[in-house]
């Protein structure tokens, strides 16, 4: 993509209703912009990294043998006054009357809808077992919306729904869904600590909230000390084989969550204790036939009698993680994307756009690159150098390549890697090679 083209307005000064450096570097890059209080529209560089990131979780669901779907944003109320959360659910729920007059909600999760689509599909304990997600917008007309897209009143969910026979078998797709997560946020390199959680409006007596430390988290957040010296998980996961194991492994350590910490029973001596603050990447439940009983999704067992499904949730802030990872990820010169969710993997920089020689080479080294599968956003504009290396630094691609008369005369591009700041010469043919994996 050449910048000359693209749409990337970014913002000289500092926003003054950015509270939090992720939401000022998101508006600042021109990923975002605010349409009303806590709902955006994704601009193309955002919207890249937006994809980057469902992409991962996607693929990290698929792997588990989970089934993606997609269920629309709006809801029957009928649904959910089958399980009574309509009145539970409170302000937070965006009710809205049809023309017919007829009470329709925006989604603020799925449990309703799924345990319906499952209900009339499944008759059999031979269908079991099964997990459904998807990745759809919500709404949840938070008090407070804050924090750019951290906290947002729309926002991008993947949610998903495991359907089980017994507690067992519930256990198992909630083990498989536990080791999941930490795979999914490891490949974006972010360390999220899985903690005891409390689990509120979506019921159930087993949580985890995924937690990534931040000075600027809103969870006020307990772990063992030792947490954070404990690496990221790296292995492939057999999801098939008995995943208990990997579970208590993953648990072993203290880490809870204010509502669920309690000084007096903590396990942890308090010298070993870290009290932190945590941003919520994701959060997993276990809650039985809270709704399948009420809702009547029952299944015929091997002997012949019903039995009421045994359901998990799991959910992951997509678009919330956007900000994590910008919150985990940046200097005092803008953001620094891991190479997995970068929205282009390298910027090219012509140091002098006027000078035809100049343009003629990156030109050339552009279209070379991208022959080679290499996503390149190519600063082909008639700017300052310093406009330029600024602009790069602030969007924060993982390398640029820059290339100036002088280079050129000597056959060389400096290359800059944005994370270490790290600089060296290439020659100009080793730049394609270096890059093409
Ligand atoms: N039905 C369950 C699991 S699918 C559920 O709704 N869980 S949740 O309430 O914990 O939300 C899942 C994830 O969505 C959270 O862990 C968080 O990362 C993200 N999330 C929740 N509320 C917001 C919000 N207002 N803005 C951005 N992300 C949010």
């Amino acid at each position: 993509m050449r910048l000359s083209q693209y749409f990337l307005p970014l913002l000289r000064e500092n926003p003054s209703e950015a509270q939090i450096v992720s939401h000022r570097l998101m508006l600042r890059a021109g990923m975002i912009r605010q349409s009303s209080a806590g709902i955006y529209s994704w601009l193309p560089l955002g919207h890249r990294v937006l994809k980057r990131i469902e992409q991962i979780v996607r693929e990290e669901q698929d792997r588990t043998g989970a089934q993606e779907i997609l269920m629309p944003t709006i809801q029957p109320a009928d649904l959910w006054r089958e399980s009574s959360r309509y009145e539970d659910y409170g302000e937070e729920m965006l009710r809205i009357r049809d023309r017919h007059d007829r009470e329709m909600l925006y989604g603020p999760t799925n449990e309703e809808m799924i345990t319906d689509i499952v209900r009339a599909g499944i008759k059999s304990y031979r269908d079991l077992p099964k997990n459904l997600y998807h990745i759809q917008w919500k709404f949840r007309d938070e008090v407070r919306p804050r924090f750019g897209v951290m906290r947002g009143r729309e926002f991008l969910m993947k949610d998903n729904y495991s359907f089980d026979l017994d507690a067992a078998g519930a256990k198992h797709s909630y083990n498989k869904m536990f080791m999941a997560y930490l795979r999914t946020f490891a490949r974006m390199g972010l360390k999220a600590i899985p903690m005891r959680a409390d689990t509120g409006p979506i019921g159930g007596d087993l949580s985890h909230e995924f937690q990534v430390l931040a000075e600027t988290g809103e969870s006020e957040v307990y772990c063992d000390r030792r947490w954070l010296d404990a690496e990221i998980l790296a292995e492939d996961i057999d999801y098939d084989s008995d995943l208990e194991p990997l579970f208590r492994q993953w648990t072993a350590l203290y880490a809870a969550t204010d509502e669920i910490h309690k000084a007096e029973s903590c396990p942890v001596p308090p010298n070993e204790l870290v009290t932190a603050r945590g941003i919520e990447v994701g959060q997993t439940f276990y809650f039985g036939t809270k709704y399948s009983q009420p809702m009547g999704a029952v299944v015929t067992g091997a002997d012949g009698e019903e039995v009421a499904l045994e359901m998990g949730s799991y959910g992951i802030g997509v678009s919330r993680l956007v900000g994590a990872l910008i919150e985990a990820n940046h200097d005092e010169a803008g953001i620094i994307w891991p190479e997995s969710v970068a929205p282009f993997q390298v910027g090219l920089i012509n140091l002098r756009a006027a000078d035809a020689k100049c343009a003629a080479a990156c030109d050339e080294l552009y279209a070379k690159l991208r022959g080679a599968g290499i996503e390149v956003l190519y600063d082909d504009r008639d700017e300052s150098p310093g406009a330029k290396f600024a602009t790069m630094d602030l969007i924060g691609l993982p390398d640029q390549l820059i290339l100036g008369p002088r280079g050129l005369a000597a056959g060389n591009i400096e290359w800059k890697h944005r994370r270490t700041g790290r600089r060296q010469d290439l020659p100009l043919d080793a730049a394609i090679a270096a890059f093409a994996a």
